[in-house]
């Protein structure tokens, strides 16, 4: 007997249209094959549905790799459409190194510093909502508040100038479709992003940044010679790549679990303390980053199946976030459950470093409507923006009644 296990495959592009629009039942396909799939389309690399796996391979970053990518390309042997990014595409050494200092800048120390901003911009937004809602109006979600908070709180905190702005929205669209395949999702975000690359590089400019933010931090570093001047622009690089749309999806998908599940926002504005775990549900139950990659720098194994090396794994975080074998009754949005150990922000030493940030924006903003706010209501069909990697709404419109 010399059975070599084999892994099952499946017919699935996770890329298609009505995947990007609905991929539970494609999450639900993949779990049920296998601990690890292949799939048609995509010959060369494996796919990990479950819970299980996916947090195994996050855990082991030694055979795991990321500096190969994190998206479908595999940067040995094709070139990254951008200068790699100094801690999402590194591995250790060079990781440990920007790592702690993107830790130290964003710590929960440094979130105290910004909370009462937060704060206060996102009562004067909500309060706002509810005025042109309350006079007949709908707001959309999106346009009106997932899209603005971000955009307000999170380059103010940076250091960035208020121009332009959207740009950064543009640039997020760009690098989480860039992980995905050459299709046409990545075409359109590649012509939109021509003219904003500048005005990013421009923006990580130490003279283009307001002494004392997140982005002079890394500058202050620099001096102190933790890390060079020359990695300074592209660590800074990393806040305006992966601070923005990261949380307007995070807000606006906490929005539209929130406003299709009416009696959980009722719990909510009973007791606004609930707004972390709130968020955190919503995380888990509608990731904004659906999917990341590792590389196999040896031959190994996923539950016991042999991936050969430079095989890339394709890690379905949404999906590990809804695995039954994890989560019970996971389709429900359930702000009662405290879903400890979801993988929506990652794991292992990848976890993503803006967590106490994308967080504190989470729990202000709820914490505002649900003192302002006492029923949030569908108010027409909302639509999907198609994204390689986020879950993504375009538009969400909303009734908003006052408390
Ligand atoms: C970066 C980066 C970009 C996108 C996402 C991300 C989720 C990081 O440039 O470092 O983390």
């Amino acid at each position: 007997m010399n059975e070599t296990p084999t892994i099952p495959e499946l017919d699935i592009d996770p890329y298609a249209a009505d995947n990007l629009t609905d991929p539970y039942p494609m999450h639900e396909r993949m779990r049920e094959a296998g601990p690890v799939v292949r799939l048609t389309p995509y010959p060369s690399l494996v796919a990990c549905g479950r819970h299980a796996e996916v947090h195994a391979v996050f855990s082991d970053h030694a055979t795991f790799i990321s500096g190969a990518g994190v998206g479908l390309a595999n940067f040995n042997t094709e070139t990254p459409f951008r200068p790699k990014s100094l801690i999402l595409e590194a591995d250790p050494p060079l990781h440990t190194q920007t790592r702690t200092v993107l830790s130290r800048v964003l710590s929960p120390k440094a979130v105290m510093q910004i909370r009462a901003a937060f704060t206060e911009v996102a009562e004067q937004m909500v309060e706002r909502l509810v005025d042109q809602s309350a006079n007949g109006g709908t707001v959309c979600g999106i346009h009106d508040l997932a899209q603005i908070y971000p955009l307000k709180v999170f380059p103010d905190a940076v250091g960035v100038g208020p121009d332009a702005r959207e740009n950064l929205l543009v640039y997020g669209d760009m690098i989480f479709n860039s992980m995905g395949p050459r299709n046409a999702l990545l075409a359109r975000a590649a012509e939109r992003m021509v003219p904003v690359t500048a005005w990013i590089m421009e923006h990580c400019k130490r003279e283009n940044l307001r002494p004392g933010g997140f982005g002079d931090q890394i500058y202050q570093a620099a001096d102190s010679g933790e890390i060079t001047h020359e990695q300074a622009p592209l660590l800074v690089r990393s806040f305006l790549s992966a601070g923005v749309d990261t949380t307007v999806n995070g807000l606006g998908n906490v929005l539209f679990a929130l406003a299709h599940n009416p009696g959980e926002y009722a719990k909510l504005h009973a007791d606004a303390t609930l707004a972390r775990p709130a968020f955190e549900e919503a995380l888990r139950w509608e990731s904004p980053a659906q999917t990341f990659f590792r590389t196999a720098v040896r031959d190994c194994e996923i539950a016991g199946l042999p991936v050969p090396e430079n095989t890339k794994v394709l890690c379905m975080l949404a999906s590990a976030n809804r695995d039954p074998r994890k989560w019970p009754d996971p389709d429900r949005y359930d702000i009662g459950r405290r879903p400890t150990g979801h993988v929506a922000l990652g794991a292992g030493i990848h976890g993503c470093v803006g967590q106490a940030v994308a967080r504190l924006e989470g729990e202000v903003v709820l914490t505002a409507l649900a003192k302002r706010v006492k029923r949030i209501e569908p108010a027409g069909a909302h639509t999907r923006r198609l994204n390689n990697t986020l879950r993504a709404l375009e538009t969400l419109p909303l009734r908003l009644t006052p408390a």
